[in-house]
């Protein structure tokens, strides 16, 4: 394939049509990872859809259409709090949020896109047009149980949930751990941990919605000092944006009187906020019938994880082949996969693009 770096760090390699141009089909997943990470979550797309072009390469064979192979950088935030960057420039929807966003340490993405030698007033570049690219495939670890429990080695994704991500603060004054009464105190760490049990009940009380608390910092952090602060994250996920939002509108409003009962400030600030997303029904059904061209039945199933290809269904068509994964675990150097159950991903894959005839679009 000719091969490139993007104007903000996909990489992207093309694989021309019979006629040399037209249109193509995007393929690919992410190259980023969580930390602390298994191998597959983003890498497998990756390399799964170079091999279906290895593939081809291999016969010589061209098609009708032209494919393009694409990691995308950042799709997890895991640095920047950011999420689906690299997919956000592809589809021409990289912005102020995405620039400014900044790490740890202070450095913005515009800083880093410098560091790393790209030029940020360049990024709109990286826009690809909806008249160029007829669909984006993605091939990733299920990431869930469901595919072990229903001995299926692939299954079809119907859609992706949509995810609130925010940051919450409560904040108290530090004090002495020794000489302060129980009663005289004003804890922003209980009522963290108080506003943690609202988390768990909120999205217990509602089907298909889950919500977590994945970073919890007391700080300054010292054992002898009643914390001074709390920052934690929350991330709410559900099939049905409607109740997405009114549980995290039910959290902040708990975090608020968790506060107002301990005599603490709160805050909240949302950092990603995703709509849920529908895979197109023209590629779910195309991988259904790559999958029983196979012997296979498909099973059709929505995803909790968020995908680039949220972003990408700004711009295309979108469908995902799901790999089972063992126990379904994932953002654990625990996940793993069968190397048989990929071979039928990347042959699903692989039949898909052959049989693809371009043009084709989802129904309206
Ligand atoms: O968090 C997610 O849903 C995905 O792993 N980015
Ligand atoms: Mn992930
Ligand atoms: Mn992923």
């Amino acid at each position: 394939m000719s091969a490139r770096i993007d104007e903000v760090g996909n990489v992207i390699g093309k694989y021309a049509s019979q006629s040399g141009n037209g249109p193509y089909l995007m393929l690919g997943s992410h190259f980023d990872s969580v930390i602390d990470a298994g191998k597959y979550d983003g890498p497998l797309g990756v390399i799964t859809a170079i091999d279906c072009v290895a593939r081809l390469k291999e016969v010589n064979k061209r098609l009708p259409i032209g494919l393009e192979v694409v990691a995308f950088g950042d799709e997890e935030g895991t640095r920047f709090a950011t999420a689906l960057a690299g997919s956000s420039a592809i589809t021409g929807s990289f912005g102020d949020a995405h620039f400014n966003a900044k790490d740890s340490h202070g450095i913005s993405v515009e800083e880093a896109l410098k560091h790393f030698g790209l030029d940020p007033s360049k990024v709109p570049h990286a826009a690809h047009s909806s008249t160029d690219v007829i669909g984006y495939v993605e091939v990733h670890i299920e990431q869930g149980p469901v595919l072990e429990a229903e001995s299926k080695p692939v299954g079809v994704v119907t859609g992706i949930f949509g995810q609130t991500r925010a940051k919450v603060t409560f904040k108290g004054a530090p004090n002495h751990a020794g000489t302060v009464p129980m009663r005289l105190r004003h804890d922003p760490l209980l009522a963290a941990c108080e506003f943690c049990l609202v988390v768990e009940r909120v999205a217990k009380s509602h089907s298909d919605t889950v919500a977590t608390v994945g970073q919890f910092l007391a700080l300054p952090g010292a054992m002898n000092i009643i914390p001074g602060a709390v920052e934690l994250s929350i991330d709410v996920r559900s099939a049905l944006d409607g109740v997405r939002t009114s549980c995290f509108d039910e959290i902040v409003a708990s975090g608020q009187s968790i506060a107002r009962k301990r005599g603490v400030e709160f805050d909240a600030k949302k950092l990603i906020d995703l709509n849920a997303c529908p895979c197109s029904p023209v590629l779910v059904e195309k991988i259904s019938s790559a999958i029983q061209s196979l012997g296979e039945r498909p099973l059709l199933m929505p995803s909790g994880a968020g995908h680039d290809g949220m972003a990408m269904s700004k711009l295309t068509d979108i469908g995902m082949i799901f790999v089972r994964c063992d126990r379904g675990i994932s953002h654990s150097p625990e996940e793993s996969v069968k190397i048989e159950d990929v071979s039928v991903a990347a042959e699903v894959m692989y039949k898909l693009i052959c049989d693809y005839a371009p043009g084709e679009k989802s129904v309206p």
